[in-house]
């Protein structure tokens, strides 16, 4: 194996505009021969369904497929705005859906990958608000709904958020701290990758007991796209979060 990349947080909304174009330009140059690519959640800004076939999807699911035939493994995990992503989507990109958390071997070291919300549990407005929509009869009883009504509840849903967003204090958005060290342990690993909090960086761990022969542990965070684009690529020599700047018009 040569390399394996991460994403989330693009918030696609358009097949058009710099997000889709630096998306398209990084799986065409740095994705290709590489061994799998994750997408950690929230690529779309809201997702509302399979059937709704807008033509942001339709441009990925023609260049991840085409990725997946030459041999790069295609996964998605889902995040807050793109839960109801499903396998027909999944599949249309040569794809698997995967769980949060999902444990992998990544070159011989064990990693738990996340999307991240479920780390912010002090966000208890939002704590509840997601253990409501993860409710599978919720979820089927909205997809039965009209696409059209379903893009104005997500919408609506979109601006309450944005909203209940800027009255809250900015570290309780951000990750729990004793959740991440109960998420190491537990999965024995001494690495986690996630996004959601749109707070870039590599953080390092003392962890209150031995995991898997050591009391360290690292967690990178993936960046969102609003600003420029952000990978993680991981070799089985090291890593690299790298920004790459959006192309201007
Ligand atoms: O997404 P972001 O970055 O703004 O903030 C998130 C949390 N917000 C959300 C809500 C999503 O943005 C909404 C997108 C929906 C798209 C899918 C459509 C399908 C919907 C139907 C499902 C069956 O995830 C935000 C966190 C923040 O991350 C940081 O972690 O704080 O949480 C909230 O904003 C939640 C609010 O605090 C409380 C909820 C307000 C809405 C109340 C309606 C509840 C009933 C639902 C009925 C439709
Ligand atoms: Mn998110």
């Amino acid at each position: 194996g040569t390399k394996t990349l991460f994403l989330s947080d693009l918030h696609i909304e358009s097949d058009q505009g710099p997000i889709m174009d630096s998306l398209l330009r990084i799986l065409h140059n740095d994705a290709k021969g590489a061994d799998a690519i994750y997408f950690l959640g929230d690529v779309f800004e809201a997702w509302i369904g399979d059937d709704d076939d807008c033509p942001a999807a339709d441009k990925m699911a023609e260049v991840l497929s085409s990725l997946s035939q030459n041999g790069t493994g295609i996964y998605f995990m889902h995040g807050n705005r793109d839960f109801l992503l499903g396998d027909e989507f999944a599949s249309r990109c040569g794809g698997k859906l995967i769980d949060d958390p999902t444990v992998v071997d990544l070159y011989g070291q064990r990693v738990v990958l996340m999307h991240g919300d479920s780390l912010c549990t002090r966000d208890s407005a939002y704590m509840e608000f997601r253990q409501q929509v993860r409710d599978p009869a919720w979820q089927q009883a909205f997809l039965a709904r009209p696409l059209l009504e379903r893009m104005m509840v997500a919408q609506q849903l979109r601006q309450q958020s944005q909203a209940a967003n800027s009255n809250k204090a900015s570290d309780i958005m951000d990750v729990t701290h004793e959740e991440v060290i109960k998420s190491l342990v537990k999965h024995d690993v001494n690495l986690m990758i996630h996004g959601h909090t749109h707070r870039p960086g590599i953080h390092t761990i003392r962890l209150p007991e031995d995991v898997n022969g050591s009391t360290e542990a690292h967690r990178i965070v993936l960046g969102a796209w609003d600003q420029k684009a952000w990978i993680l690529e991981f070799r089985p020599d090291g890593y690299d979060l790298k920004p790459v700047a959006h192309q201007s018009a």
